[in-house]
């Protein structure tokens, strides 16, 4: 099965939205394995953004996703990573779809509220960047049945 590594970053937060934000994800059909709200040191924001490093946006990224709290999240299923992308919506809120988390809930680049893995390799980095194996909590919703065939 599938998993993908999702932040709500420091404004999705602050926004009060991490319950709408949860709730879109479990009611989609997929399964929360791994959960924290923490802080983010700066060394994890570089490395987590070290794709960006050359970007000139680089700076205020790091600066913005170190700003406040975040939650950090594992989800799992078919098709989750690139699923996932789909109900948070494109890179730009201004673009992005309504119905989307973006679309719904954001108005700038610089505050789209929510990260989500892009690929297969960054879901697996990322996951194990952000998380220790055991803080992942390997389970299967009893619903199942009900979600896929
Ligand atoms: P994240 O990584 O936050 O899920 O966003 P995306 O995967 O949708 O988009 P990204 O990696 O291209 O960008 C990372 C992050 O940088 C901000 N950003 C991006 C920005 O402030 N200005 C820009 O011009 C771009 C391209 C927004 C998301």
């Amino acid at each position: 099965m599938e998993r993908t590594f999702l932040a709500i970053k420091p404004d999705g937060v602050q926004r009060k939205l991490v319950g709408e934000i949860i709730r879109r994800f479990e009611t989609k059909g997929f399964t929360l394995v791994g959960l924290k709200f923490m802080n983010v040191s700066r060394e994890l924001a570089e490395s987590h953004y070290g794709v960006h490093r050359e970007r000139p946006f680089f700076a205020s990224l790091v600066e913005f996703i170190t700003s406040g709290p975040v939650v950090a999240m594992v989800w799992e299923g078919d098709g989750v990573i690139a699923g996932a992308r789909k109900v948070i919506g494109a890179t730009n809120p201004l673009t992005a779809e309504p119905g989307t988390i973006r679309g719904d809930f954001g108005a700038n680049i610089g505050r789209n509220l929510i990260h989500g893995s892009d690929a297969p390799e960054t879901a697996q980095s990322e996951i194990a960047l952000w998380f220790k194996d055991e803080e992942l909590v390997n389970w299967s919703p009893t619903i199942m049945g009900w979600i896929h065939e």
